[in-house]
C-alpha cells in the first residue's frame, strides 16, 4: 500500500472536514431550507454521519480500491453522497433533495440512489453480514473459473457498534469461519452510543474475544496520534491509565461539556502539582479538548496506517474509537443521535468551516488547499477508477424443462426430479445453477442435485462414509468446482447468501441463478433478511417445503398459515404456489429466465405484468403425494400456468358455483366439483397457480383504466369474464383464506374463503383438513351456503 506524502495527508484532512461540512449541511438544508409542506420532520443523522466522516475520508479517498465493496453503516448515507459529490459521481440536486421524492436516499440504496451504491443498508445488521456472504460468493465465483481477469475485491463494512447486538451478525460469523472467510473487513464505528444512550462498558473486549474467537484478525484503534505524542510526555502515563480507566458515560459528558470541563475533571483526579499536572496546564481549553477527543477513529494518520498496513487476506475487525458527534456542537451528548445543529449553530459551524454563504455547496469552498491541488488528488483516487457497472450477458434458459411423468407424487419430489434431470446435463443452465440451504437440504429434495453437482468448498473434502465404502444415499463431498452451498441451521444466513448470490451480476459481473430451500414456516424466521434481499433487488428463487398443514404429522409446530400472504404482499417476489409437477416444471423454467430480466419495457397487455423488470421467486412446495394429471402442455396452458391460473373445469353460462384452488389441497377441490357437478349439472375449477400475480395483474390493469387506457384487462379479469354474475365462487387453499378472497371482489361475484386460520393440531392429511375445514365437505357445504342448490347426497358419506 502506497504511503501517503504530507501534501496528501494535509489534502485528505481537507477532504475529511468538507464530508464533515457537506454531511452536515445537506441535512441541514433539508430540514431547514426546503418546503415539504407535510408536517413530518425530515430528519437525518448529523452525529452518526460526524462519527464516521474520518473513517470514510481514509477509505473512499485513499484505501479503497475500485474492485473493493462497501456495506455503509445506515445512517452514515449523508457522508457518502458527499464523498460522491466530491469526486463529481453525484449531483447537488440529488443532495438538495435528500431524503426528499427521487432525492438522495435517507439510507444508502443500491437501486434508488444514482451514485453506485455497492449494497443497500438501512435494517441495521443485514448489509454488515451481506458483505461476509458477498466474500464467500466471490470465491465461488473464482473457484469456478469465472471473472479470474478482474482483481478481487475486499468487501468492507462500516458498522455502527450498536448493530453488533444484531444476532445475525453472529450467525453470519459462524457460517464465515466454516467457509473459510476472506477478503472481509469490518470496521467498527466504536462511538459507544447507540440510538437511545451510551452503551455498556468494556465491549471492545467482548468484541474483541469474539471476533478472535472466530479466526479473524482484531485490529484495536484507539489513540490518535495527539494521544500518543502526550503519552510519551512526563505524567502521560498517568493520563493514559484515567482515559483507560474513565466510564464511557463520564468520557461522552466531558466531550460534550469540552475544555474546562476536561480541566478541572482532570485536575481533580489525577492533577499531582507536577508531571500531569505540567501536561494540562501546558495546554488551552481548546488544545485540551482537541487531545482529549483525539481518538484514533478522528485521527487519519492512525487510520491510513492500520489500514494500508494489511499485508492478508484474512478477515479483520478494525474497532475504531470514534465520538458520535465529533466536531459538531452535539458531540458525545447521550440524545444527539436524531439531534440536529439550530440554524444557530449551523451560523457558527460554517463561519468555523470559512463557508460563505451562498457557497454552502462549491465543493472546495473554505479549503485552505488550492482547488486545483485537490482536484489532481480526486483525478488520482483509486476508487473513482471503477468502471461502470454493466450486466453481463444472460444465462440461456430453455424454454421447457424435462421431467418424467409420475402417476402419483408431490410438487417437492418433482422439484428434485427436475433439478436432477438438469443437474445430469452439461448446459450453461445447469453450470450457472447453485443451491444453498441452511442445513435442509436432504428434507427440501435437493439430495440428487447434489449427489451430482457436488458440495462447494474452496478446498476439497471427501466423504469418508464414502471412502469407508459405508452405504448412503448422499454423496457428501466438497470441491471447489461444487455447486450447493450448505449452511449451518439459521435462515437469516440463507437470505443473506441468497442477497449475495442474488447480486453476483453486480458485484462479481458474473451471473449466478440461485435457489435457496427452506421449509415453508421458516420464511419468518428470516423475513427481515428476504426483505432486504428483495429491497436491493438481489435475484433468486426461493422453494419452501413442507407447508401447511399439509405437513401433517410433522407436527403442528412447522405449519405456515401466513406465507401465502407474504408472497402476496412481499415486493420483488413472484410466488407460485403450483398443485403440479408439470405446472412446476412450466414455472421453473420461467423463473430461470425472470431472475435475469431487467428491462424496462411497459406491462404486458396480456397479464398486465411487468415480467421485463424481473425479480425474484418465491415457490411454495408440497410434500404431499399427489394424483398428476397427464397432459400435453400446450403454450396456452403453460402461459396460464405461469400468468396465475386456468380453468381445469371451464364454466358454462348456467354455472352456479365455481371452485377455485390453489396448491396442495387439487384432489379436495377436484373431488368436490366432482359431486357437486352430479348435483349441479354446471360447476367451474379454477386452477390458481399464482394469487400473487393474478393480484398484481388486477391491480395494474384497474390502475391502467384509471389513467385511460379503457382496454386494460388483466388475467383472472379475462377468465372470470364468463362466470355469470349470480355464481358464487369458493376458494381454498392450505394457507391463510384471505390470499383468495379478494376474487370476489374481480367482477362482484359472492365468495367464501376457506382456508388456515388457527393451527397446532398434528394427524393425518384427512384428519387434518376436516378439522380445519379445507377437505371436499367443506367446499361442498360452503357452495352450498353461498350458492344454494339440491342438497348434496354425498355429503354425510364423505366425512
Ligand atoms: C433492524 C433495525 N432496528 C432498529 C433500527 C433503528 N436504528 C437506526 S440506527 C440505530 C442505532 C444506531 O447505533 P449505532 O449502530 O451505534 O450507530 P451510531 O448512531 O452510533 O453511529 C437504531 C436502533 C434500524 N435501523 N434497524
Ligand atoms: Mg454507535
Amino acid at each position: 500500500m502506497d504511503r501517503v506524502t504530507p501534501d496528501e495527508l494535509r489534502i485528505l484532512g481537507e477532504l475529511e472536514r468538507k464530508v464533515l461540512w457537506l454531511a452536515s449541511w445537506t441535512i441541514h438544508h433539508a430540514n431547514h431550507l426546503r418546503e415539504t409542506g407535510d408536517g413530518v420532520k425530515v430528519g437525518g443523522h448529523q452525529a452518526s454521519s460526524a462519527s464516521l466522516a474520518t473513517i470514510m475520508t481514509a477509505l473512499y479517498f485513499h484505501a479503497l480500491r475500485p474492485q473493493d465493496r462497501v456495506a455503509v453503516k445506515p445512517h452514515a448515507s449523508p457522508n457518502f453522497h458527499a464523498i460522491q459529490y466530491l469526486l463529481g459521481r453525484q449531483s447537488r440536486a440529488k443532495l438538495e433533495a435528500f431524503r426528499g421524492y427521487k432525492g438522495a436516499q435517507s439510507y444508502p440504496s443500491r437501486t434508488k440512489d444514482s451514485d453506485d451504491v455497492d449494497f443497500s443498508t438501512g435494517s441495521v445488521g443485514l448489509g454488515v453480514a451481506q458483505t461476509l456472504f458477498s466474500s464467500l460468493v466471490q470465491d465461488y465465483v473464482r473457484a469456478h473459473g469465472w471473472g479470474l481477469e478482474r482483481p478481487e475485491g475486499r468487501m468492507i463494512a462500516l458498522v455502527g457498534d450498536a448493530e453488533l447486538d444484531e444476532g445475525n451478525i453472529f450467525e453470519a460469523m459462524l457460517e464465515g469461519w466454516k467457509q473459510g472467510l476472506r477478503n472481509c473487513w469490518w470496521v467498527i464505528d466504536y462511538n459507544r452510543q447507540s440510538l437511545d444512550a451510551v452503551i455498556r462498558e468494556g465491549l471492545w473486549a467482548r468484541y474483541e474475544a469474539l471476533f478472535r474467537a472466530f479466526g479473524w484478525d482484531v485490529v484495536i484503534l484507539k489513540y490518535g496520534s495527539l494521544l500518543w505524542q502526550a503519552f510519551r510526555e512526563p505524567g502521560g502515563e498517568r493520563l493514559r491509565d484515567w482515559i483507560d480507566s474513565c466510564p464511557n458515560q463520564l468520557y461522552s459528558a466531558l466531550v460534550f461539556q469540552g475544555g474546562a470541563a476536561w480541566r478541572k475533571r482532570l485536575n481533580d483526579e489525577i492533577g499531582d502539582q507536577g508531571d500531569v499536572t505540567r501536561l494540562i496546564e501546558t495546554r488551552s481549553d481548546d488544545e485540551l479538548a482537541r487531545l482529549m477527543t483525539n481518538l484514533a477513529g478522528h485521527d487519519l494518520p492512525s487510520l491510513l496506517d492500520a489500514f494500508g498496513n494489511v499485508d492478508h487476506d484474512r478477515p479483520i475487525c478494525f474497532i475504531c474509537y470514534t465520538i458520535k458527534g465529533f466536531g459538531l456542537p452535539f458531540a458525545g451528548h447521550k440524545d444527539n443521535h436524531a439531534g440536529l445543529m439550530t440554524p444557530a449553530q449551523m451560523e457558527n459551524f460554517r463561519a468555523a468551516m470559512r463557508i460563505r454563504p451562498g457557497h454552502e455547496w462549491d465543493r472546495f469552498e473554505g479549503l485552505s488547499v488550492p482547488a486545483e491541488q485537490i482536484e489532481e488528488f480526486l483525478g488520482r483516487v483509486p476508487f473513482a477508477a471503477r468502471a461502470p457497472r454493466r450486466p453481463p450477458p444472460q444465462i440461456e434458459v430453455p424454454a421447457e424443462l424435462s421431467v418424467a411423468h409420475q402417476t402419483t407424487t408431490s410438487t417437492q419430489t418433482g422439484f428434485g426430479a427436475i433439478l436432477n434431470e438438469i443437474g445430469r446435463q452439461d448446459s450453461p443452465l445447469a453450470q450457472r445453477i447453485v443451491t444453498t440451504s441452511p442445513d435442509v437440504t436432504v428434507s427440501t429434495n435437493l439430495g440428487a442435485w447434489v449427489n451430482r453437482r457436488a458440495l462447494f468448498a474452496r478446498e476439497a473434502m471427501a466423504d469418508t462414509f464414502k471412502s469407508e465404502h459405508i452405504p448412503s444415499t448422499f454423496n457428501w463431498e466438497f470441491s471447489p468446482q461444487g455447486q450447493h452451498i450448505e449452511l449451518g441451521i439459521a435462515e437469516n444466513n440463507l437470505f443473506i447468501l441468497l442477497s449475495a448470490l442474488g447480486l453476483s451480476h453486480a458485484i462479481n459481473g458474473e451471473w449466478l441463478l440461485p435457489i435457496g430451500t427452506l421449509y415453508d414456516p421458516f420464511i419468518a424466521r428470516g423475513l427481515d433478511a428476504l426483505n432486504y434481499a428483495c429491497y436491493q433487488d438481489a435475484r433468486f428463487i426461493l422453494v419452501a417445503t413442507p407447508s401447511g398443514i399439509t405437513l401433517a404429522p410433522e407436527g403442528g409446530a412447522h405449519q405456515s398459515i401466513a406465507e401465502p400472504l407474504i408472497g402476496l404482499a412481499q415486493d420483488g417476489l413472484a410466488a407460485f404456489e403450483p398443485a403440479f409437477v408439470d405446472e412446476l416444471a412450466a414455472i421453473l423454467a420461467f423463473a430461470f429466465a425472470y431472475i435475469q430480466k431487467d428491462g424496462e419495457a411497459d406491462p404486458s397487455e396480456r397479464n398486465w405484468l411487468r415480467d421485463e423488470t424481473g425479480g425474484s421467486v418465491y415457490l411454495r412446495l408440497s410434500t404431499r403425494p399427489i394424483e398428476q394429471p397427464r397432459r400435453a402442455m400446450a403454450a396456452e396452458l403453460r402461459q396460464a400456468i405461469i400468468d396465475g391460473a386456468y380453468w381445469m373445469r371451464r364454466p358454462g353460462p348456467n354455472c352456479q358455483v365455481v371452485v377455485a384452488y390453489t396448491g396442495a389441497v387439487a384432489p379436495e377441490a377436484i373431488q368436490a366439483v366432482g359431486l357437486m357437478a352430479e348435483d349441479r349439472r354446471d360447476v367451474g375449477l379454477l386452477a390458481v397457480t399464482s394469487a400473487d400475480r393474478l393480484n398484481a395483474g388486477w391491480t395494474a390493469a384497474q390502475r391502467a383504466r384509471e389513467r385511460g387506457l379503457m382496454h386494460a384487462r388483466s388475467h383472472i379479469e379475462r377468465l372470470l369474464d364468463d362466470v355469470p354474475s349470480h355464481c358464487g365462487i369458493v376458494t381454498v387453499l392450505d394457507g391463510h383464506p384471505a390470499t383468495l378472497a379478494w376474487l370476489g371482489a374481480v367482477h362482484g361475484h359472492r365468495v367464501r374463503s376457506l382456508g388456515i386460520e388457527h393451527f397446532g393440531q398434528t394427524g393425518s392429511i384427512p384428519d387434518l383438513y376436516r378439522h380445519y375445514g379445507i377437505d371436499a365437505n367443506a367446499i361442498i357445504a360452503a357452495a352450498q351456503a353461498i350458492a344454494p342448490g339440491k342438497p348434496i347426497r354425498h355429503l354425510r358419506a364423505l366425512g
